[in-house]
Formats: C-alpha cells, sequence, structure tokens
C-alpha cells in the first residue's frame, strides 16, 4: 500500500534523510543544488547549530549570573543577537563560496575578505529575527536570502544586493523553537527539516510544504491601529468579521518575532500584516526589511502556494534601492493576501 504523505514525512525522519541527501535527490529538477550550493548551505547550518546552541543556553546564562559584560571565564558576554551575527559572518566568509553578506546588523556590505577565498553567491540575512523576544524564551529565527553576485561586478558592490527579490537563488529560515528547524526553498518547493539534537543533523520532517488558499490566521501588532490609515484599518475590520473557509472567524495569534509568526502560519493557514503607519520617520514604509526579512518569505510563500505584497504589488517584483529598505508586508493564504491588497487599493 502506498505511503501517505505524513507516513513518508514520519519515515524519512525516523530514517533520516539530511539536507545534502535531499538536495543531491533534487538536483536534476532543481538546478540551484549545485555542489557549491550544497556546500552554502551546509555552512549556513553549521552556523545555525552554533546559534542553536547559544539559544538553548540563554536562560541558563541568566540564572548562572552570566549575563553582565564577562563570564566566569573572563571572556566577554556578547548579547545573542550580535553572537549569531559574529558567528554567521565568521562562517560564511571562511567558506569559499561568497563574495559579499548584508546582514541586518551591519549597515554596509561585508566584503569577503580579499586574502580568503571568494565565490559566486551573495547572502543577505537576519540574524537573529525577534530577538526582543529572547528573555521570555520564545521562538527566534535566523532568515537568509542568497543571490548569485552579478557577472564581472566586483565583490563589495551594493549592485549586488540591490536585486528583484524574484533573482533570489534560495532563501530559508531557521526556527529556534521548541525544537530548531530549517525551512527553504531552492526555487522548486518548500521542504522543512528539524534538528535532531541526538543525531545532531537536520532531518527531512516536512517535505513539500503547501499553504491551503484561505487561512483561518490574521497576524498583526493591533496596537498600532491608531496609527494606520483607513485602508489598513479596514483590512483588519476584514479579518476580524468574516468567516474562514470552515465558516468561523479568524483567530488572531501574534508572537511579535516573523520568523515564529511566518512558520505557524504557513502550516497552519494563515496571513502575517505589518503594515506602513505613522508613529515614526521610519514607518511610513513599515518596520520589515525588504532584502533580509520580506524577500526571503515571500519566496518561500509563493513556492508553498501563497503569496506577499506590501499592498500594491507583488514583494519579488520590487527591485530593492537601498540596503536596509523597508516594506509593508502582507504575507500568507493566496486568497487572504490577494482581499487585503483589493481592500489596499480601494477595490472593494
Ligand atoms: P528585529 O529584526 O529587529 O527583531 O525586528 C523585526 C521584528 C519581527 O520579528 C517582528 O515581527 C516585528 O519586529 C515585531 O515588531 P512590533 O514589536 O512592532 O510588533
Ligand atoms: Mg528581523
Amino acid at each position: 500500500m502506498p505511503l501517505t504523505d505524513i507516513q513518508r514525512a514520519n519515515q524519512s525522519y525516523r530514517l533520516g534523510t539530511t539536507i545534502t541527501e535531499h538536495l543531491l535527490l533534487c538536483e536534476d529538477e532543481c538546478p540551484a543544488a549545485s555542489g557549491q550550493f550544497t556546500r552554502l548551505l551546509s555552512e549556513l547550518i553549521i552556523s545555525a547549530k552554533l546559534i542553536s546552541r547559544e539559544v538553548n543556553k540563554a536562560g541558563l546564562a541568566d540564572i548562572l549570573g552570566m549575563t553582565g559584560d564577562v563570564n566566569v571565564q573572563g571572556e566577554k558576554v556578547v548579547k545573542l543577537d550580535e553572537f549569531a551575527n559574529q558567528a554567521l559572518i565568521y562562517r560564511m566568509e571562511r567558506s569559499g563560496l561568497l563574495c559579499a553578506m548584508a546582514s541586518e546588523e551591519n549597515a554596509d556590505v561585508i566584503e569577503v575578505p580579499e586574502n580568503m577565498p571568494r565565490g559566486s553567491y551573495v547572502l543577505s540575512f537576519d540574524p537573529l529575527d525577534g530577538s526582543s523576544n529572547v528573555d521570555a524564551n520564545a521562538s527566534i529565527g535566523t532568515i537568509f536570502s542568497i543571490h548569485r553576485k552579478i557577472e564581472d561586478a566586483g565583490c563589495g558592490i551594493l549592485d549586488n544586493f540591490l536585486r528583484y527579490g524574484y533573482e533570489q537563488v534560495a532563501a530559508g529560515y531557521f526556527l529556534y523553537g521548541s525544537s530548531t528547524m530549517l525551512v527553504y526553498t531552492a526555487g522548486k518547493g518548500v521542504h522543512g527539516f528539524t534538528l535532531d539534537p541526538s543525531v545532531g543533523e537536520f532531518l527531512l520532517s516536512h517535505q513539500n510544504i503547501t499553504m491551503p488558499e484561505r487561512g483561518r490566521i490574521y497576524s498583526v501588532n493591533e496596537a498600532y491601529t491608531d496609527y494606520w490609515d483607513e485602508r489598513t484599518r479596514a483590512v483588519v475590520n476584514y479579518f476580524k468579521s468574516s468567516k474562514n473557509e470552515r465558516g468561523k472567524p479568524y483567530t488572531a495569534r501574534y508572537i511579535g518575532a516573523l520568523v515564529a509568526d511566518f512558520h505557524r502560519n504557513l502550516l497552519y493557514g494563515g496571513i502575517y500584516m505589518y503594515p506602513a503607519d505613522s508613529r515614526d520617520s521610519h514607518k511610513p514604509h513599515g518596520k520589515l526589511r525588504l532584502l533580509c526579512e520580506a524577500a526571503p518569505l515571500a519566496f518561500i510563500v509563493e513556492q508553498a502556494g501563497g503569496a506577499a505584497s506590501d499592498g500594491r504589488q507583488r514583494i519579488l517584483d520590487i527591485k530593492a534601492t537601498e540596503l536596509h529598505q523597508r516594506v509593508p508586508l502582507f504575507i500568507g493564504c493566496k486568497s487572504d493576501v490577494e482581499k487585503a491588497m483589493a481592500i489596499m487599493q480601494g477595490k472593494v
């Protein structure tokens, strides 16, 4: 008897399919899955394991009084987001696969030093998204986006990063939650791997993740209602007052960590919104960064059958003009995002 999807996922998790094996198996249908690309993902995985190790110790460090500037070994204790940023830069610049990086934490492009081997990819990342949740032990994550470097361009030039989202070769995130997960796409579906601490490997646990056409969750920080324009308020009111496909009201869920909120909606079905608001000078364009937050998650959501928009256009059709450009974000199940767009554009 053929196995169901869930049985197959259980089997591959119990018997263990690693990401390298998974990439090798799909190499034919996934042009991005070259040997170089596989190594790039393996390097990201090692960085994420290091970050995961520190995240898991975060509460313990506090109990042991190690959150000051210097720990008992006399080492400087860095904040987790600084550690995550350092770990990614340190490992990835030694990988020989990249020529430059852009981190949410660094103002400028980080060029791989000339004395190190350079590769043909550029990487944008948010090292620890939702880090304000760390002290409360809530889920946080690392988001990454991979482009090929522009041919014949220098490594450090901004143009390597000022690209359309649809040009991404791959994108993904690590979620440090009740377990540590990697979810990624290389343009052929969305796949999830769970870190098995006893094996020390990410094993395939969610193959071909797909979102329902319409969700049952809306996620937005409603504390900013007074700072939204009329149309944004109308979008949120729509989800508050409408029934979902099953004839039930939508439910509200908001952790305040994009990766965690996105991941839940990806699996359960829903829409996450971080609209523009008028609180302070940079929020007219929302809070979230195009390159290291919105674009990679938009690539994933579309590969899972969902959609992502800034309210006017598809996120993947936006060409970045600044490294730390911010965009309003409506992301999730296709018909929910389309409804939000229609309201934002005054079409309904
Ligand atoms: P960060 O990258 O500095 O952590 O900020 C982004 C985070 C997202 O993870 C989260 O969705 C959002 O900020 C929450 O913002 P707010 O507290 O305004 O709702
Ligand atoms: Mg972030």
